[in-house]
């Protein structure tokens, strides 16, 4: 049974700044741009919240709501600094981690009983830590698999931990509103709340046939997100998330033949690759470019995740054929992809050397402060839409 750890500073940025200011302890804070410049809200204080003031909301609206907040502007640098001091103690626990963002992480604490008790203990000895050289209250969530650990670790806020018993996911989501899955937002919630589902255990009740009639293969998803049922591992920054292989031909090409051969060859490159880093894939995907550039991939989940030459060979090409069945025309690129990778035999790196595990973490975070962007600040729910428009600003502190 796995025991997956959502680790998640509290009230992030405000709490940064009432260790420099202790006068703001207590009082509602809102931490953002200025109204001049028609900047948002970053973080607002449990005491702010309280008035109904959210990250993302305008700052000239939070005046409104709560004119006797403080209001402080952002300190980007700062923030960064303690979360890599957060990362770095977190890192000291387990070398499976994965930062989700400046002040969360994930961290895979099955198989660390012997060192620490229990993922329990971990934790308590991890806000102990945390509490006393950072200053930071750090809340957690415990379960059995990502998605209810993040929203266990929310449901623990302010300061606790809380840890869902192994089989008791299902119960835990019940009674809960449908948006507190990741995933469930503003177009998906409407749509579910009209077909009468409002809670997760409602949605966790429905047929998985009826949710794809809807939804597609996401509404399968949903429905085992609902029940609890979640996978996903705790990918290390720097792990490949998948192996893969192209090549774009001299000449179009439409031989069957040519096609079949080439993807067998990158097809045994790609299993070649897995083997060689201890991976399994549980999914293979082709792709094909035609002639006018029009792209297609096609991709199918393994029964069992592998990596030998004809598992990975012989799903390619039967995902070739079906595509060339509907089309014969001539093709510019081929290629194989192998994703959703596993580890394979037993040869973890539990005690991964302190630099390389260092070094891929500062990675992780220079990739979190570029979404995040130097002073930016982030605008709630549309933060992953920001991260696509401005890529790579330079870091500039307020
Ligand atoms: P969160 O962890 O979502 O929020 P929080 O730490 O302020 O509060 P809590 O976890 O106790 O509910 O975000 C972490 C930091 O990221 C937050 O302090 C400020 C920043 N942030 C933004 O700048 N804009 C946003 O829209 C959000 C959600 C967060
Ligand atoms: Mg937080």
């Amino acid at each position: 049974m796995r025991r997956i750890m959502h680790l998640d500073l509290d009230v992030f940025f405000v709490a940064v700044e009432r260790l420099r200011q202790p006068e703001l302890n207590g009082q509602p804070v809102i931490v953002g741009g200025r109204v001049e410049h028609r900047g948002v809200v970053s973080t607002a204080s449990y005491e702010a919240r309280a008035f109904g003031v959210h990250s993302g909301m305008p700052m000239a609206a939070a005046r409104r709501l709560c004119p006797d907040a403080a209001f402080v502007d952002s300190n980007f640098g700062d923030y960064l600094d303690y979360s890599r001091k957060f990362m770095k103690i977190l890192a000291g626990f387990s070398p499976f981690l994965e930062p989700a963002g400046l002040d969360e992480a994930y961290l895979d604490a099955t198989g660390f009983e012997s060192l620490h008790g229990s993922a329990a203990a971990m934790a308590a000895a991890i806000r102990a830590r945390v509490k006393r050289e950072l200053g930071l209250a750090v809340s957690v969530g415990i379960a059995a698999g990502k998605l209810v650990a993040k929203i266990a670790s929310d449901a623990a806020k302010p300061d606790g931990v809380l840890e869902i018993a192994p089989g008791g996911e299902r119960e835990f989501l019940a009674p809960l509103a449908i948006e507190r899955l990741p995933g469930i937002g503003r177009k998906t919630a409407p749509q579910l709340r009209k077909l009468g589902i409002a809670t997760l255990g409602q949605l966790a009740g429905m047929p998985a046939a009826t949710l794809k009639q809807y939804f597609g293969s996401a509404g399968e998803v949903m429905q085992r997100h609902a029940r609890g049922v979640d996978q996903s591992r705790v990918l290390p920054p720097g792990e490949a998330k998948s192996v893969s292989r192209e090549t774009t031909f001299h000449r179009d090409v439409a031989s069957p033949d040519i096609l079949r051969a080439t993807l067998a060859y990158l097809a045994e490159h790609v299993a070649r690759k897995l083997r060689q880093h201890h991976r399994q894939a549980a999914t293979v995907a082709v792709k094909l470019r035609y002639a006018d550039f029009t792209t297609v991939t096609r991709q199918v989940s393994l029964p069992q995740p592998g990596n030998s030459d004809r598992l990975i060979g012989d799903t390619a090409l039967k995902l070739l054929a079906k595509e060339r069945a509907k089309s014969g025309s001539p093709l510019r690129l081929i290629g194989v992809r192998a994703a959703r990778l596993a580890e394979s035999g037993a040869q973890l790196n539990l005690l991964a050397d302190a630099p390389e595990s260092e070094q891929r973490l500062e990675g992780a975070l220079d990739a979190i402060r570029d979404r995040y962007g130097g002073d930016a600040i982030l605008s709630g729910r549309t933060l992953a839409a920001a991260s696509r428009k401005r890529k790579r600003r330079p870091e500039n502190q307020t």
